[in-house]
């Protein structure tokens, strides 16, 4: 084979340069990223696809097993030997949105679809859209948790009396209304407690002094029920207590009345409202370390049969974390109704909280019931979906369209809706590796439903026909490799396609085999492996060739396109399309585009080269040479060509060069060549060509005669003219001499000298003048 070249060598480096702004021509991804496995297609591009049939390729060099679907199949693959899942997705529940719930918890649909599966591939996405509804009239369970430390005594007094109003307000919103109630103060242990005098335990009032009941952490005093009037009895038995440090301990409860879900009563199909009162600061997690308490609270029950949390001494307070984990998982909105001088630090943990709002209580908690009104109508204004257990090689993105139709995109909430109104989110799913498993679930919800959206999703990462693998086949040299999706996966040792070489019997004349006249082993594209060449995949195309010396990118290219675009490249050369040639196919046999108008090759100025004229004629110019206006043949090119009838004979332009040509006949054309703004040329005649006559004999005579008898007459009339004046003359001589005669004597006459005589004739003449 022929050796590389510092020319082509420094072509090759042009490519790559070229390939990097212009990547994709003579390959694509799938080829380009040395997929060796059908595991691997798969996770190169969703368009990929894996040839498995065992003969594929065995003629086509550089062909790849992994391609896109239709040039395997061009290239030979059988379709049944295909391997190319596909994202796909399906929905599998899809009840309606109901439009009213009528007070009943059962059978309330506010998310639509329920169910979705979804099949992905590597780098894939798959887009749908969800609806959420929030019914009208849906049943509303309201839990109060009340502060009952020392200072919060009026607000009792209040609840005691608010009691029934609450009741009667909230059943505006909803006709299935529950209504329960439960107590916290803080942990009853030291630092938390006073513990001294030993009176101070049972009544820790006895320093005020005052009866109120023992401290005690969460008190779970009335389940969730429908009899309001319960609700106001239960409130009225309650009493104060007290403890030593302003924060208290209501966290605890909070995560008490979240979880132990039988003893409260949350109902599933029903709005959870979780009321917390308080007037001071909170404790939190970390805090019980003050009484030696080092336990995390793990978030579960501990309410026992007398309803009291009876792991407040031994379990540490609850993270934010914890409560906002317990309140998505028991849907439960959590409502702070805080007096304002604690508000600001109640609304920043709100804000870590999903699904919770803040209310100012005021100092006796009278506005109570307007709070409460305000912070669900609040909390039912607004979707938010929450999202549970998504995997991590899922990323989803969303889109809200909100009320007015407007699509806001990246957003996952809407808010200021009214009951019934209805909110669309496209979600698109994006699969960006692939787990363990084959499938995964995940949850959508919106906070505070009961209702989700379960999608499962199943990863397409490996190929159907891994399973049919078959170890030691006979296929890979004598069981020497696993033949799988049609290609040998050798044993430890082993190399080569089908395993037919040890990595230990080197040999050097093998590898002599793999190394060409350059000395270097398979051209420095591939590994020499068992004597031949194993060329590797190449960003920029197929590399192929006993010593990996062919590809199909490296050959010459003209204006960025390899082969000038007309034609296709093959192991460092050009083969052309019909109609070109040259090293790069840039030249185009046709010559027909440099025909001019009048029909003759570059208008008989120059050459056609490569489909375009060359003009030779200095001054010559445009696509046929036929624009010279300044060319010395201007006139005589065109007297060739002159046809007097076709041309019209219409004067047309000042810059018109005029020529003439005389014609066999010695007819004079005058005509005029001029180009108009096209530039294409004009020819047209001036005039009628003038032909000369042949003479005319009588004219001629005429002429003569004419002349002759001109040139006599002349004669005459001067002879004549001359003879007039002379007898005037001698006339005027003869009355002279005869007026002398009459005036003077003889005698005068004798006495003048000739002299005077000449004086007196002057004289004479003058007066003769004057008559
Ligand atoms: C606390 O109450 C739970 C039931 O809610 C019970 O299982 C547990 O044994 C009780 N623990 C103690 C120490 O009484
Ligand atoms: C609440 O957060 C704001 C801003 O982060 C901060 O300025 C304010 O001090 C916080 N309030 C309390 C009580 O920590
Ligand atoms: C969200 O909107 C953006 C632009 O408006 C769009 O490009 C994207 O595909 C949308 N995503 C989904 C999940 O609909
Ligand atoms: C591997 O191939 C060699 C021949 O090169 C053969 O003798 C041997 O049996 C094969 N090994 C296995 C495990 O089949
Ligand atoms: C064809 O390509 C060669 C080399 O790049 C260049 O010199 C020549 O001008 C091109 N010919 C045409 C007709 O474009
Ligand atoms: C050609 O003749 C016309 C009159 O027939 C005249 O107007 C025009 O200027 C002449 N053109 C040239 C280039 O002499
Ligand atoms: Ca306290």
């Amino acid at each position: 084979m022929e050796k590389t070249s510092p020319k082509l060598f420094s072509l090759w480096i042009y490519c790559v340069i070229v390939f990097l702004t212009d990547a994709g021509l003579g390959s694509n991804i799938c080829t380009s990223r040395g997929a060796s496995t059908c595991k691997q297609c798969l996770a190169v591009h969703p368009t990929c696809a894996w040839c498995f049939q065992e003969d594929f390729g065995q003629d086509v060099p550089g062909s790849s097993r992994c391609d896109l679907k239709k040039n395997l199949i061009e290239a030979g693959c059988r379709k049944e030997a295909l391997e190319y899942p596909t994202s796909k997705m399906i929905v599998t529940e899809n009840k309606d949105l109901s439009d009213k719930a009528s007070g009943s918890t059962t059978d309330v649909t506010q998310i639509q679809p329920q169910s979705i599966h979804i099949s992905l591939r590597p780098d894939d996405s798959q887009v749908f859209t969800l609806k959420v509804r929030q019914v009208e009239d849906y049943p509303v369970d309201l839990y109060y948790l009340m502060d009952l430390s020392y200072s919060m005594n009026d607000d009792l007094s209040q609840l005691q009396r608010l009691g029934r109003g609450l009741a009667e307000e909230m059943s505006k919103t909803t006709s299935n209304l529950r209504m329960g109630f439960g107590a916290f103060v803080d942990k009853p242990v030291s630092p938390y407690m006073y513990i001294s005098p030993q009176e101070a335990v049972l009544n820790p009032c006895y320093s005020i002094p005052y009866k109120c009941q023992p401290q005690f952490g969460y008190r779970h005093v009335l389940s969730l029920t429908e009899e309001v009037s319960r609700f106001t009895e239960e409130v009225k038995k309650q009493k104060v207590s007290r403890n030593r440090d302003a924060p208290e301990g209501g966290f605890d409860a909070i995560i008490q009345a979240a979880v132990c879900k039988e003893k409260i009563g949350w109902r599933p199909g029903a709005s959870h409202l979780l009321v917390f009162t308080t007037d001071a600061k909170t404790h939190m997690a970390l805090d019980g370390r003050l009484a030696g308490i080092v336990r995390p609270n793990d978030g579960q029950c501990y309410v026992d049969t007398d309803n009291v949390y009876n792991m407040s001494t031994t379990m540490d307070y609850p993270s934010l974390a914890l409560i906002t984990e317990k309140m998505s998982e028991n849907n439960i909105n959590l409502i702070f109704a805080v007096t304002s001088h604690v508000e600001s630090l109640y609304k920043n943990y709100s804000e870590l909280i999903p699904g919770t709002a803040v209310g100012t209580l005021s100092e006796d908690s009278h506005n109570v019931i307007q709070l409460i009104q305000d912070a669900y109508a609040k909390l039912r204004s607004k979707v938010e979906l929450e999202l549970l257990n998504v995997p991590e090689e899922l990323s989803l993105t969303f889109n809200a369209t909100c009320l007015n139709g407007e699509v806001i995109p990246g957003l996952r909430s809407c808010s200021g809706l009214k009951r019934g109104d209805t909110v669309s989110f496209s979600v698109e799913v994006q699969a960006r590796g692939c787990p363990k498993e084959k499938r995964k679930t995940f949850t959508i919800k919106p906070v505070g439903f009961k209702d989700t959206l379960q999608i499962t999703v199943k990863f397409e990462c490996e190929c159907k026909c891994q399973a049919k693998a078959e170890p030691d086949s006979p296929v890979c040299h004598h069981g020497n490799g696993t033949y799988e999706c049609g290609i040998c996966l050798c044993n430890p040792g082993r190399l080569g396609p089908r395993c037919e070489c040890a990595e230990g019997d080197y040999s050097p004349t093998k590898q002599d085999a793999c190394t060409g006249p350059d000395k270097v082993v398979c051209s420095g594209r591939g590994d020499c492996v068992c004597g031949q060449c194993v060329c590797h995949n190449n960003d920029f195309g197929k590399v192929w060739g006993k010593r990996c010396e062919c590809d199909d990118f490296s050959c010459l290219r003209y204006k960025g396109e390899l082969c000038s675009g007309h034609g296709t490249c093959s192991c460092g050369f050009c083969q052309c399309d019909p109609d070109w040639k040259g090293e790069n196919c840039n030249c185009s046999t046709r010559t027909d585009t440099c025909m001019s108008s009048l029909g003759l090759l570059c208008s008989g100025r120059g050459q056609c080269v490569c489909g375009s004229c060359e003009c030779t004629q200095p001054g010559a110019y445009g696509s046929t040479c036929d624009k010279c206006p300044t060319c010395p043949d201007a006139c005589t090119l065109k007297n060739l060509l002159l046809q007097p009838s076709i041309y019209p004979s219409v004067f047309h332009d000042k810059n018109a060069v005029n020529c003439t040509y005389k014609d066999e006949d010695d007819c004079v054309q005058r005509f005029q060549y001029y180009e108009d703004n096209s530039g294409k040329s004009i020819l047209s005649l001036v005039k009628e060509p003038d032909c000369p006559k042949g003479p005319d004999i009588l004219v001629v005579l005429l002429s003569v005669a004419g002349a002759i008898l001109f040139l006599g007459l002349a004669a005459l009339l001067i002879w004549k003219l001359l003879i007039t004046i002379h007898d005037r003359r001698e006339f005027a001589k003869f009355e002279e001499e005869r007026a002398r005669a009459k005036w003077e004597t003889v005698s005068e006459v004798q006495k003048y000298t000739k002299k005077q005589w000449k004086v007196k004739k002057k004289t004479y003449n003058f007066t003769q003048d004057l008559k």
